[in-house]
């Protein structure tokens, strides 16, 4: 007998749309196995998410008290961590990631998103200033912040719920309603977040899930969508520079998060161990395929050597296998064509010279997990700044190791890019440190440390790598739109 088709679907105006196509396939990474049939959405299903989140606003939701709000947000968190295990299952069937990592990062930050959200609407403040006039008079200035809308969130595969509720737990506690298009190929978190908020009071509208694709399909026609008052979106650079055209004819606000090409920037004097470790964790998390991840690692010439050789003993150390079982750190990429993309920059390096100092190819893991989009961490030595897989995003397990002699040296070749998301430095001098991570053209640098976050902290990039910040207040200003009142006194 066949099992019956497990369906994932959208999410609309409070209900689970009934599938009414042959939908897509959800396709386990890490064995290639299709796991469920994925409802896509059309036009018409965009335009009731579209409509119902409209309804939703007018109904009451953008002026529910803060308090409530906020509370609703806690809830949420709580019930998050009540169904913990099922959206680690579901994040590691999406993706294929280590089940500690989707654990220890992907699921807990969702409820610490959540939790700080709330907490930071809670405290916030609002702008006033006391104008004195002549004569002795004066006005009052004070600013309303107001929801921005119908706010359309565009999510990637990466960190899907982790980046899903980064957004939507501060739009949801400004009064805003959402429209949600995850990636095609991680459906899952996104819809088991709408059964979350549905248990714990969200009105009916105020969170829509649509899948599908991006171009003629529900990304395009979400964007496309007049009843849209703003766009947050993370992903790639192209498509981003897509969203913006498209909603340029209505002017509607937009907060990006693309790509990176993130340095890392060892000194001779750094604390060897901590420097591998951290700089292993830059490079390897979610097998490179984190926006903030390092994949130009600049080391100074005396210990060039000393990192090389340690990076590669961890890399090698590092434990490709099966996502459910606890000692795995390290997944597949995405999918096949992900793979094919970072393959094309392994030929391109090869090209170019780099000497591979591990890694490279497609490793065994055996008969269980051929099907997946499996890659060995690799290290280049030998390229520089000219080469495309010195300039380009790859977002895999990759990185190209370029020494330097000065700390002049080493800040200009980090700073030679488009790009400017993240960076890291590792010394034991403090106030080369600091000079140095503020001298990084950059919306997030790090000393000693990475991807280390608070999430009151602003969070995004200059350059090709997004525009605007979310994260605290950051997520505030986006997420509300002011009225200033002036009064005469
Ligand atoms: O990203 P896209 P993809 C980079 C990384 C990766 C590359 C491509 O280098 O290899 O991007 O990945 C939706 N209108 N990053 O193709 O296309 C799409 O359906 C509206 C960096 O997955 O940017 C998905 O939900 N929406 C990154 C989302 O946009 C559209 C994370 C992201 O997809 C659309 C992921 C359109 N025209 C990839 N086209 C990071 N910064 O973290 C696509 N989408």
């Amino acid at each position: 007998m066949t099992q019956p088709v497990r369906w994932i679907r959208n999410f609309v105006d409070g209900e689970f749309a009934e599938p009414d196509g042959p939908g897509f396939p959800a396709v386990d990474p890490a064995t290639g196995a299709e796991f469920a049939r994925v409802h896509e959405a059309g036009r018409e299903l965009v335009h009731r998410a579209v409509t119902g989140a409209r309804a939703a606003l007018h109904n009451g939701w953008a002026d529910t008290p803060v308090r409530e709000r906020t509370a609703l947000l806690r809830r949420a968190a709580d019930r998050i961590e009540a169904r913990f295990e099922e959206f680690v299952a579901a994040e590691v069937a999406d993706t294929g990631k280590p089940v500690t990592q989707a654990r220890e990062l992907d699921v807990a930050r969702a409820v610490a998103n959540f939790r700080t959200f709330a907490d930071v609407i809670a405290a916030a403040g609002q702008e006033s200033f006391v104008t004195d006039l002549p004569g002795g008079a004066q006005a009052l200035n004070y600013a309303v912040r107001k929801p921005l809308g119908v706010v359309a969130v565009i999510v990637p595969w990466n960190l899907p719920l982790l980046l899903l509720t980064w957004k939507v737990a501060p739009a949801l506690g400004c009064g805003n309603a959402v429209v949600v298009k995850p990636s095609d190929q991680t459906p899952s978190t996104a819809t088991l977040l709408a059964e979350v908020l549905a248990e714990v009071g969200l009105p009916a509208g105020a969170y829509n899930v649509v899948h599908g694709f991006g171009g003629d399909s529900a990304g395009q026609y979400l964007t496309e969508h007049p009843g849209i008052d703003g766009v947050t979106f993370t992903g790639s650079s192209a498509t981003g520079t897509q969203v913006m055209r498209t909603v340029a004819p209505r002017v509607r606000p937009v907060s990006f998060e693309l790509g990176g090409k993130n340095a890392a920037i060892v000194f001779d004097d750094a604390d060897l161990d901590e420097t591998l470790a951290g700089l292993t964790r830059s490079v390897f998390a979610n097998t490179g395929q984190v926006c903030l991840c390092t994949e130009r690692v600049y080391v100074q010439r005396s210990v060039f050597d000393d990192v090389a050789a340690g990076l590669v003993e961890q890399a090698r150390g590092l434990r490709l296998g099966d996502p459910l079982t606890e000692r795995t750190t390290t997944g597949p990429l995405i999918s096949p064509e992900h793979r094919r993309k970072v393959l094309d920059y392994l030929a391109l390096a090869e090209e170019a010279g780099a000497k591979t100092l591990t890694g490279g190819g497609i490793p065994e893991l055996g008969p269980e997990l051929d099907g997946g989009s499996w890659l060995e961490p690799t290290l280049w030595t030998g390229l520089t700044n000219k080469d495309r897989p010195v300039r380009e995003e790859i977002f895999g397990p990759v990185a190209a190791l370029i020494p330097f002699d000065t700390e002049d040296e080493a800040i200009s070749l980090a700073n030679d890019t488009e790009y400017g998301l993240a960076s890291s430095v590792w010394t034991q001098d403090l106030r080369r440190g600091h000079r140095v991570a503020q001298a990084m053209h950059v919306g997030m640098s790090w000393v000693n440390t990475w991807f280390l976050r608070d999430l009151r902290s602003p969070f995004g990039g200059m350059g090709l790598s997004g525009i605007g910040r979310e994260g605290g207040a950051s997520s505030l200003h986006f997420y509300t739109e002011p009225t200033n009142v002036c009064v005469r006194l």
